[in-house]
């Protein structure tokens, strides 16, 4: 069973050095690892506690939207954002707002989802097929710096004439929460590998997780070890019902995960 996600927890509760951190909750840490999912084996969600995956979902749609405000996450039960967000909601130029609408120095906005799938349907070949949240520019307007910041898509050409080309995706977080965050992220991007793929007609390929401070956070040791004692399950499978008309008009409806085995949930304090 595959077991990647279990394989860094393990590596990092046993190599980690004991590292303060901005929060104060005090950490176990390790710098640089990569975890690659083939995306044709199954979907990547972490079978060894449930994940929620409705939320996973809909903070994915949201940074589509392109919102910096956390209502439209709350108004749909998803309350993950909560602790970073003002009385009106607010987050400041988050994920959502760097992704459709980089501003320059100009006055303009630049669309970099809108642009990769663009690049992706004219010049699959291209190596700039890039999103970046780090706008060093409005870091200090974020309520949240991005954690996972950087991620670029990579076409491998199809193998025999008429067939689809392979779409991968490797994403660079340069801080990963192993216990709370990582399992979101790595579905999340998963998930938007396999709508860019569907709105490009491509098939999947890998996803790459590059993770840079990567840790485990003192109160949450309790349920690593837990976590650590059990077996994985086989991976579910991602079906999406519908091909909407553009990346942008996906609805949490859309998105079925069939044979989810997993082991019941483990709660954990998030650090802010
Ligand atoms: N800050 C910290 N300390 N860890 C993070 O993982 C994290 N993020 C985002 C921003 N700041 C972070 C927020 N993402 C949960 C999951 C993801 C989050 C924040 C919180 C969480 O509490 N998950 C619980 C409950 C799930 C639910 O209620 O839906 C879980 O059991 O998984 C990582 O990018």
């Amino acid at each position: 069973m595959p077991s990647q996600y279990e394989d860094l927890m393990r590596h990092v509760f046993t190599h980690g050095v004991h590292k303060s951190d901005r929060t104060g909750t005090g950490t176990k840490s390790v710098f640089g690892y990569q975890m690659r999912f083939d995306l044709r084996e199954g979907f990547p969600l972490v079978t060894t506690k449930k994940v929620h995956l409705k939320s996973v979902i809909l903070e994915l749609l949201w940074f589509l939207t392109g919102s910096s405000n956390n209502h439209w996450l709350t108004e749909r039960g998803v309350t993950i954002w909560n602790e970073w967000a003002g009385e009106d909601g607010e987050l400041g130029p988050v994920y959502g707002v760097q992704w459709r609408s980089w501003p320059t120095p100009d006055g303009g906005h630049i669309d970099q989802i809108s642009e990769v799938i663009q690049t992706l349907k004219t010049n699959p070949d291209s190596r700039r097929i890039i999103v970046s949240s780090w706008n060093v520019a409005e870091l200090h307007k974020m309520a949240l710096m991005p954690c996972h910041a950087f991620f670029q898509f990579y076409v491998a050409p199809a193998t025999e004439p008429g067939g689809r080309g392979q779409l991968s995706c490797q994403l660079y977080q340069r801080s990963a929460d192993i216990f709370l965050g990582v399992p979101f992220n790595i579905a999340s991007y998963a998930l938007l590998t396999h709508m860019v793929a569907q709105q490009c007609d491509l098939d999947v390929g890998d996803f790459i997780w590059t993770g840079g401070d990567c840790h485990i956070y003192s109160n949450h040791e309790e349920q690593v070890r837990t976590q650590l004692a059990r077996t994985p399950y086989a991976l579910p499978q991602l079906h999406i019902k519908r091909r909407p008309a553009t990346l942008f008009d996906y609805a949490f409806e859309d998105f079925e995960m069939l044979n989810y085995e997993h082991h019941p949930a483990i709660k954990a304090p998030v650090a802010v």
